[in-house]
């Protein structure tokens, strides 16, 4: 028998200040094979990119579920539909970044334990604790299915140098020649 031939697609980011990064995600009630093929997707877009993390509303996918994998293998991917914190304890300040922000960073406190409540890739409940970098990442995807960013814990002087530092990069790519 012949084998199943897959095509990965590599997804466009959305980055920040585009409005569709504030569309609140609605829940995700079928769990398809549409479903399959875009968190598919999503991990060759967030491998590749390399993040750690991505939510479905960065790729223009109004519906609640994100990945992540924090493991330096790429071996631990984690698929949460309908997130949902149960519970928070302690904080930690982390240096941050998104996709959606490209190169910037800056320091962002957070619970550093969570309990998260969602569905997997096969639409099994699960309830999990999560500590240190995995759940700081959680909670930055479910913000994105918020439409909140990380940029949003900051001043607004800092919010307006990221503005005016991002609109710059895009013009002098937009201005290369190297881009043909
Ligand atoms: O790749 C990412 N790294 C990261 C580092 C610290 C805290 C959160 C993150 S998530 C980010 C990928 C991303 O933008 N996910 O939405
Ligand atoms: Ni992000």
């Amino acid at each position: 028998m012949q084998g199943r031939i897959f095509i990965m697609t590599i997804l466009k980011i959305l980055e920040f200040p585009d409005p569709k990064l504030r569309i609140k995600a609605v829940p995700v009630e079928i769990i398809d094979d549409a479903l399959q093929i875009i968190i598919d997707n999503m991990f060759e877009t967030m491998y590749a990119a390399p993040g750690i993390g991505l939510a479905a509303t960065q790729v223009d996918i109004h519906r609640r579920f994100l990945i992540a994998d924090i493991s330096a293998e790429k071996n631990e991917p984690y698929v949460l539909i309908n997130p949902k914190i149960t519970k928070k304890n302690g904080l930690e300040v982390t240096e941050e970044g998104c996709l959606s922000v490209p190169g910037y960073f800056d320091s962002v406190e957070r619970a550093d334990s969570i309990c998260v409540s969602y569905l997997d890739r096969q639409g099994n409940q699960q309830e999990e604790e999560m500590t240190g970098l995995l759940a700081v990442c959680v909670q930055h995807e479910i913000d994105h299915l918020e439409g909140k960013l990380f940029v949003d814990y900051l001043s607004e002087a800092k919010r307006q140098k990221v503005r005016k530092k991002l609109h710059k990069s895009r013009k002098l790519q937009s201005d290369s020649s190297i881009m043909l």
